[in-house]
């Protein structure tokens, strides 16, 4: 049977289940200007408002890209730009058959009172930019909150407060029929073991899960983007795919009810087909209630990031790079990933 065309899925909760469908994931392009400076900063590519458009058609250019995406999240400015040939990025993807979708919130800020936390801000007039994203053809948004992981940290005060802002915009995002993605991200940065980061990222989703509920929040019509339960970066001891397939599934089953359809990793600076071995590992111990792919934004973009070099004469070869992650994520989503899909 053919599948439905993205414009012909209208309601949210179809749209959601669209987006998390089998052999595909969503791309995370959603890099503020400063943060894609710095990954340009990092490959040697110079940052300018057309290195950074040119990046991101690039990307979106990628013949086939439909075949393993189903979204896009894109970053305001991004939203708003257009291909060289003058057509706007929204219509450029729904072309390749790829919902284009948004960053609404306006980053991690300072928590009062806690120090070492942040709250993500940006619910003051998101009712009124909604409206105006999905006027320019988004049919999804995503708002991060940022947990770091220490000894002591995180404190309950942070996570309340990051769960209630996310709750508040995931049902501003229903009413305006967009869906939301839901983005507690659990820091994989410090020295914290494996059961730290399990303990942590059950504790930040069993907080969230109450606020969605507190603020009537359709769980049908949402996608969860979590981390994975990993070591942390600077860990001695580094646990192995399979304990982190088994933390990250054990976890997930306590905290996600299973009318959410869909739950899409983050990467948090995995190496990419770590990011991959982990996402497949994840699903041969399915089946489980929910689809379970990813939204991964480094995992995806390393690898054609540092073959493009801001070339016009590297957008081929980087395409395929790019391809080639997105065709190992697709078939990760679906548990069939082989090391065999490296060789392209
Ligand atoms: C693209 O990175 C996003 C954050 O960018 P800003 O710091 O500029 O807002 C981020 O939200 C991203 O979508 C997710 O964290 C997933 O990215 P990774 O790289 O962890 O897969």
């Amino acid at each position: 049977m053919d599948e439905p065309s993205p414009a012909s899925v209208t309601d949210i909760r179809a749209t959601a289940r669209w987006l998390v469908r089998e052999g595909r994931g969503i791309l995370a392009a959603d890099e503020r200007t400063t943060t894609l400076a710095k990954r340009f900063a990092a490959v040697g590519i110079p940052s300018t408002p057309e290195s950074q458009r040119a990046y991101r058609e690039m990307l979106f250019g990628a013949e086939g890209i439909g075949d393993s995406l189903s979204g896009v999240i894109l970053f305001d400015e991004t939203i708003h730009q257009s291909t060289a040939a003058g057509v706007p990025f929204p219509a450029q993807l729904a072309a390749q058959g790829v919902l284009p979708g948004v960053k609404v919130d306006g980053g991690a800020q300072p928590l009062a009172g806690f120090p070492g936390e942040a709250v993500t801000e940006g619910l003051d007039g998101l009712r009124q930019r909604l409206a105006g994203y999905r006027a320019l053809g988004a049919r999804f948004a995503k708002w991060r909150a940022v947990i770091a992981v220490d000894a002591e940290l995180p404190t309950t005060g942070c996570m309340l407060a990051n769960a209630h802002a996310l709750a508040r915009y995931a049902a501003l995002c229903q009413e305006a029929g967009l869906v939301p993605i839901v983005e507690p991200e659990v820091l994989m940065d410090g020295s914290h073991t494996l059961e730290r980061c399990s303990t942590v990222t059950e504790s930040m989703l069993r907080t969230l899960f109450t606020s969605l509920a507190a603020q009537r929040v359709e769980l049908e019509a949402m996608i969860l983007k979590p981390n994975m339960v990993t070591s942390g970066k600077a860990c001695v001891t580094q646990a192995s795919t399979a304990s982190v397939a088994q933390a990250t599934v054990e976890c997930l089953r306590r905290t996600v009810p299973a009318a959410v359809p869909g739950i899409a990793f983050l990467s948090g600076g995995q190496r990419p087909i770590q990011a991959t071995e982990h996402l497949d590992a994840i699903n041969r111990l399915g089946p489980h209630p929910w689809r379970v792919t990813f939204s991964f934004a480094r995992a995806l973009q390393e690898d054609a990031l540092s073959v493009w070099q801001g070339h016009e004469s590297n957008i081929d070869a980087a395409r395929q790079a790019f391809l080639q992650r997105a065709v190992c994520n697709a078939a990760a989503s679906d548990g069939a990933y082989t090391a065999d899909l490296e060789a392209g």
